[in-house]
């Protein structure tokens, strides 16, 4: 009984250690922190080795893609493989309100591909100047 209770007192005495540490339970962002680090560390030894890393992103774009051309083959009801300003309008406001960027070459429709080279462009925007 007596090493219980001194076993609970250095338990007790390394709560704080632990409680300066976010906890997942009360903040969602380093919940989301520890999930992503969890699903990348395959072996669980507490590092993200460069295969892991490497397998976690090329999963996590082909699963990007398969969205993309998901809600690209959605969009584009006629089925022709571009999305015109009727077919945005009807099944993606989103894209609706953003038609005359995306539509980089100004054609009246987007392909495919504008919507990537639309999205690098923002991206290489948003990068601080070197
Ligand atoms: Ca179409
Ligand atoms: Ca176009």
């Amino acid at each position: 009984m007596k090493s219980t209770i001194g076993l609970a007192l250095i338990a007790g005495l390394a709560t704080p250690v632990f409680a300066q540490t976010p906890n997942s339970a009360q903040d969602p962002a380093q919940a989301h922190i520890d999930s992503t680090f969890g699903r990348m560390d395959e072996n669980a030894d507490g590092q993200i080795d460069r295969a892991e890393f490497e397998r976690f992103m090329t999963a996590r774009i082909a699963a990007h893609k398969a969205r993309f051309d998901a809600e690209f083959s959605a969009t584009d009801t006629s089925g022709d493989g571009r999305i015109d300003r009727k077919e945005a309008a009807v099944a993606n406001p989103l894209l609706a309100d953003r038609f005359a960027t995306v539509d980089t070459n100004a054609d009246g429709f987007v392909t495919p591909e504008e919507p990537r080279a639309a999205t690098l462009a923002a991206q290489q925007e948003e990068l601080p100047e070197q």
